[in-house]
């Protein structure tokens, strides 16, 4: 019943369009369930108004979700920021030549981090960082197994493509033959970092010296081959332009009509503080909102489209499930640091399980805990809350 009324609400937008018009046609293939081409999502990006992508991203989400919202309880291990590539986009790391800037957490401390959370019902550890040349494929295995050892129920989820590219060409290792050793330590999903943007021109201007979109690509392809999950990344904002994100995405659709690996796709907003690229302006909040709900329509083969808070603010974030986001991360606590130096509000990027759900409640939806790979942990009832809640900031 709910559907039809869903569906009769866009048939009477439908109608407001001449017969024939594009945005009718897309609006008819989204009601059909099916996939727009990249000239049509062109279209949305350059000639729709807002509030038109926002119906179409928000009737996919709340036909695959309704009001459910997914966060996970998890935690950061970040072991160095010290890294051998020189992106011109990144205001975390400190280049290997300048390392004593840096830091370099020891296998103790990585897992004094690890039990510190022994009686916290975390259900993911999430472990990224610069590329440290002394820190290789052995030493990261072993963290993976020690860490396997001491909680076999936590979900580990590490290292992006990027890292994994160097440890594997250092150790002389095919990707499958690298991929299946951190496998056999506990390796059990790969986040979706590294991606930035794959096209070649504009790559190069702004992270030349790491592992491009084939070798991206490649990595997650053989993961998912070993049955591994992985997540997608979009760093926009920048130098691209709306036909570099359709590429983008379209590689990463293309890929996924193949493996369906991908768990969850992730527009990363460039940040613009403390980097080399600090000349280049910020996106606004209306293109931000705008970027998820083309994402959210012409993605159509991936289940879920994540809002990063850490990265877009406690406000854009809840504004986001709106324009067809229906995930945003976890409770993670202050040890990341990627977006604070960048620029993010989020300076101390913390939230308790508690504030998670009056975020999510507040914008009227329903607060829902997954595990990494989106199994429900716990299902928190709606509730109104009190006015005086609403300024969580
Ligand atoms: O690849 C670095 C981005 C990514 C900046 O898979 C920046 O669940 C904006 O991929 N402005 C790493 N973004 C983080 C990442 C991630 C984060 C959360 C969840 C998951 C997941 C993955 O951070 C990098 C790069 O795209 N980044 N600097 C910046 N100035
Ligand atoms: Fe290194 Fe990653 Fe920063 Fe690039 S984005 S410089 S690979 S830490």
């Amino acid at each position: 019943m709910e559907e039809i009324t869903r569906d009769a609400s866009l048939l009477e937008i439908v109608s407001t369009f001449e017969e024939g018009n594009a945005f009718q046609k897309i609006t008819q293939k989204i009601i059909a369930d099916q996939r727009i081409t990249e000239d049509e999502a062109l279209l949305l990006f350059e000639k729709a108004s807002l509030g038109l992508v926002g119906l179409l991203a928000n009737y996919i989400r709340e036909k695959r979700y309704g009001d459910q919202t997914f966060f996970n309880r998890n935690f950061h291990i970040e072991p160095t920021n010290v890294c051998v590539f020189s992106c011109n986009f990144c205001s975390y790391s400190r280049l290997y030549a300048h390392r004593e800037e840096g830091w370099q957490l020891s296998m103790d401390q990585m897992m004094d981090i690890v039990r510190s959370y022994d009686n916290q019902p975390v259900t993911e550890v999430h472990i990224v960082g610069g590329v440290h040349p002394k820190m290789d494929l052995d030493f990261f295995c072993d963290l993976v197994s020690r860490i396997r050892t001491h909680r076999p129920d936590l979900h580990i989820k590490g290292f992006t493509a990027v890292e994994l590219d160097y440890m594997f060409k250092k150790a002389k290792l095919t990707t499958e033959e690298g991929l299946q050793k951190f496998k056999n330590a506990g390796l059990q999903s790969l986040p979706g970092g590294g991606a930035e943007i794959f096209d070649p021109q504009v790559r190069k201007q702004i992270c030349e010296d790491k592992v491009d979109a084939m070798g991206w690509l490649h990595i997650h392809e053989t993961a998912h081959r070993l049955g591994m999950h992985t997540n997608a990344t979009m760093l926009y904002g920048h130098l691209e332009n709306y036909t570099h994100r359709i590429d983008h995405m379209s590689r990463l659709r293309n890929l996924q009509d193949k493996t369906h690996g991908f768990n969850t796709f992730i527009p990363l907003k460039f940040r613009n503080k403390n980097n080399e690229m600090s000349a280049v302006s910020e996106t606004s909040i209306t293109e931000d909102m705008k970027m998820y709900a083309v994402a959210r329509i012409f993605m159509d083969n991936f289940a879920h489209l994540k809002a990063y808070w850490p990265m877009l603010g406690r406000q854009q974030a809840q504004l986001a499930l709106s324009f067809g986001v229906d995930d945003i991360d976890g409770t993670i606590d202050d040890s990341t640091k990627i977006y604070s130096m960048a620029g993010s509000e989020e300076q101390v990027p913390s939230m308790t399980t508690q504030e998670l759900v009056t975020l999510i409640r507040q914008v009227k939806r329903l607060p829902v805990e997954r595990d990494t790979l989106y199994h429900v942990v716990r299902t928190f009832p709606i509730q109104e809350e009190k006015s005086f809640d609403l300024n969580l900031n």
